[in-house]
């Protein structure tokens, strides 16, 4: 399933020295749940490691859409509930990532079946490719997103643009939703409120390394299409010395996410590590149609009340 862990001195100069060069409408960014915080908060990419990170796609502000601790928040459908399914988790927790709640099931559904949703997905009439604010400058990202949530109202801002959100789930959305919480994968007791769609043409549309916001407390990817690589590396510790050696010590994987494959992350992942879709100029196997996957993610909002 995934190609061994290489060091950084392992992976190729070229993939060390040449990050992907960058050029106007050609953003990326990174898409989190708003939180309740006592300042204004930064979502996603922290703020910190974008700026010093060439490698990362920019300086991408994900905000809160409301005031902090604002009461008019929407009731959560349900509380958060992580994946815990003993069944799932033992047999599909990736190894090499120092036991974060990382679980990657390569086969949940058919390739008839993902081609299906792709396509039927790819018809929306929501897609558009959000304006981000890097360094001041107004960009159009690459990728093109649509976004939905279960309850009407749920605000999240992406680089300081809200987010068009879209309530209900379509049907199919909804349906998937409905399939992954089947005894069979994730069990029942798992609920989403928020799925965000990410369209990948081809090998130039990609997005920068990044962790998502930790109030994404359970993020389920589905993998429709052209399969691409997906790289996790280990964040240094605060404080840590930034040399090579010490990077050389961090874990790293990666590996290819199949179409119809299930991707979970969850617990203290997003502060652990960081995640990416590279660029990948060369055309590989499966690559004649473009990537769709779809992120089902439990927004928690702590000072909203719940339904139930
Ligand atoms: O398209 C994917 O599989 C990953 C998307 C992603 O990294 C994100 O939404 O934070």
């Amino acid at each position: 399933m995934a190609e061994p862990r290489r060091s950084s001195r392992q992976r190729s100069l070229v993939e060390m020295l040449a990050p992907p060069k960058r050029k106007a409408g050609d953003g990326d960014g990174e898409l989190d749940a708003p939180a309740a915080r006592s300042k204004r908060v930064t979502m996603g990419v922290k703020a910190e490691d974008s700026i010093k990170d060439e490698e990362t796609s920019a300086a991408v502000k994900h905000e809160d859409a409301s005031a902090p601790g604002s009461s008019s928040r929407p009731a959560l459908d349900a509380p958060l509930v992580p994946v815990t399914r003993r069944e799932f988790v033992e047999r599909y927790r990736v190894e090499g990532l120092g036991g974060a709640e990382v679980y990657y099931m390569p086969d949940w559904i058919d390739e008839a079946t993902a081609e299906r949703w792709r396509i039927e997905l790819d018809a929306l009439p929501q897609w558009y490719r959000p304006h981000l604010t890097v360094y001041g400058r107004t960009i159009q990202q690459s990728r093109h997103i649509a976004a939905f949530s279960t309850t009407p109202g749920l605000p999240l801002k992406y680089s300081g643009h809200p987010v068009e959100m879209h309530s209900p789930f379509p049907p199919l959305l909804a349906d998937i939703a409905a399939q992954l919480a089947t005894p069979e994968c994730l069990g029942a007791d798992v609920h989403f409120n928020h799925a965000m769609l990410n369209r990948y043409e081809d090998g130039s549309v990609y997005i920068g390394k990044h962790s998502d916001n930790v109030e994404n407390q359970v993020i389920v990817t589905v993998s429709l299409g052209a399969p691409r690589l997906w790289i996790m590396r280990e964040r240094a510790p605060r404080g840590a010395k930034k040399d090579a050696a010490a990077n050389d010590e961090l874990l790293e994987k990666r590996w290819r996410l199949a179409s119809g494959s299930v991707l979970v992350m969850q617990g203290d992942v997003q502060r652990r590590f960081t995640h990416e879709i590279p660029r990948e100029p060369k055309k590989s196997a499966g690559w004649e149609r473009p990537r769709i996957s779809i992120t089902f993610r439990q927004l928690v909002y702590p000072d909203a009340p719940t339904k139930r």
